[in-house]
């Protein structure tokens, strides 16, 4: 019986530890496989923390295995006691030097890049691109005022290009973190704005998370950091900016939906322009890889959220039930023929649960 449970426990020990592992070092989503300037010197860090670790633990144990068996009771030696050692100058010297100076080895390279992200100096050089973000319960809104775009989820930046952000809150804390571009920052409500850096190294879409728990939808405040060449990226800020709110729909259905939304949910959302309201900047919608973050984006999907956005993201600020079943139905099929940008459409998605 004993026999059989043992080898329950560890069959479910190692098939909890092997989904665990499959979630470390994906593309685009883990700090693991650093695609930025940022997560590149967290992840140099790491890899020397875990090299002194790695030795230390070497050492120690070798000293440990070799004590147990030069110092093993031996027969007819029971009562042995071998010589005690007390106050050897040299031992003591040897073993308060060599801490030392591996925290060292561990302290220069770590001050270095603590003030290296921090470092805000050419924030206001000339062509500098800043973007200030917003953390929302739940969702993120990225505003670049000097272009007046504002979107929501999905914050386009150009690559090889060091993008500096202003970061706050409009209610409670939370925190940008784009493992394989960067580090985490907090974003806090009140004056208090913090900034941070991104400079991606590949074109993609990365995942972002919010890291500080914030509410009950907290752990589905995802957004995407999508990387396009400067180029591209020159072009989707021309597309941005030309959206036009007031632009007829292709389809009959698709204009009732419009006027649907114009008459029920422009109090808190827009489409286009510099700013947003309590809600998401709606622009591109049609393009988006996620509704609200985290949704496939379908019709069903998008319908299920107009009408009960609230069993989706509990908690969250949009009202249930504003419009009919029929009606989100005309004012999906308006939201999906939302597209004013195709740029980033070609750049792959890889997800953390693929
Ligand atoms: C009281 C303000 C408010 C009103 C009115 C409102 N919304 Fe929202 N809406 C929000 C907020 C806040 C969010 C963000 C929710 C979240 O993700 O936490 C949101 C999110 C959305 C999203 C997902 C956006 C994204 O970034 O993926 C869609 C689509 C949407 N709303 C459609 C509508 C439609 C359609 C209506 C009208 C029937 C409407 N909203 C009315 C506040 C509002
Ligand atoms: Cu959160």
């Amino acid at each position: 019986m004993r026999g059989w449970m043992g080898k329950f426990r560890s069959l479910l020990l190692f098939g909890a530890l092997t989904l665990i592992l499959t979630g470390c070092g994906i593309e685009n989503v883990s700090a693991l496989k650093p695609k930025g300037y940022g997560s590149e010197l967290l992840f140099d860090l790491m890899m020397i923390s875990i090299a002194i670790m790695i030795f230390v633990f070497v050492i120690v144990m070798a000293i440990y295995a070799f004590v147990l068996f030069r110092f093993r009771e031996k027969k007819g030696q029971e009562d042995v006691i071998p010589k005690q050692t007390e106050g050897n100058k040299a031992l003591e010297v040897i073993w308060t030097v060599i801490p030392i100076i591996l925290l060292l080895v561990l302290a220069i390279p770590t001050v270095q890049a603590t003030f290296d992200l921090a470092d805000q100096s050419s924030q206001d050089d000339e062509g500098t691109l800043t973007i200030d973000v917003t953390g929302n319960q739940y969702w993120w809104q990225f505003t670049y005022a000097d272009q007046e775009i504002s979107t929501s989820q999905e914050l386009y930046i150009p690559t090889n290009e060091r993008v500096y952000l202003n970061m706050k809150s409009s209610d409670v804390i939370h925190s940008f973190w784009v493992p394989a571009i960067s580090g985490k920052m907090d974003t806090n409500p009140g004056e208090n704005t913090n900034t941070m850096y991104l400079e991606a190294y590949e074109e993609g879409v990365y995942e972002g998370f919010c890291a500080e728990l914030c509410g009950p939808s907290h752990s589905l405040m995802y957004f995407k950091v999508i990387a396009v060449s400067p180029d591209q990226y020159d072009q989707w800020v021309e597309d941005m900016k030309n959206v036009d709110p007031e632009a007829e729909p292709e389809t009959a259905s698709a204009q009732e939906g419009q006027e649907l939304f114009n008459n029920n949910c422009m109090s808190c959302h827009a489409i286009g322009g510099g700013s947003a309201g309590v809600g998401p900047n709606l622009a591109n919608f049609g393009n988006r890889s996620k509704i609200a973050g985290i949704l496939e984006p379908t019709k069903e999907n998008l319908k299920d959220w107009i009408v009960h956005p609230d069993e989706i993201k509990p908690g969250n600020q949009m009202p249930a039930e504003l419009v009919t079943e029929e009606e989100a139905d005309k004012i999906a099929d308006y939201l999906l023929e939302l597209q004013h940008s195709d740029v980033g459409q070609d750049v792959p998605v890889i997800e953390a649960s693929e």
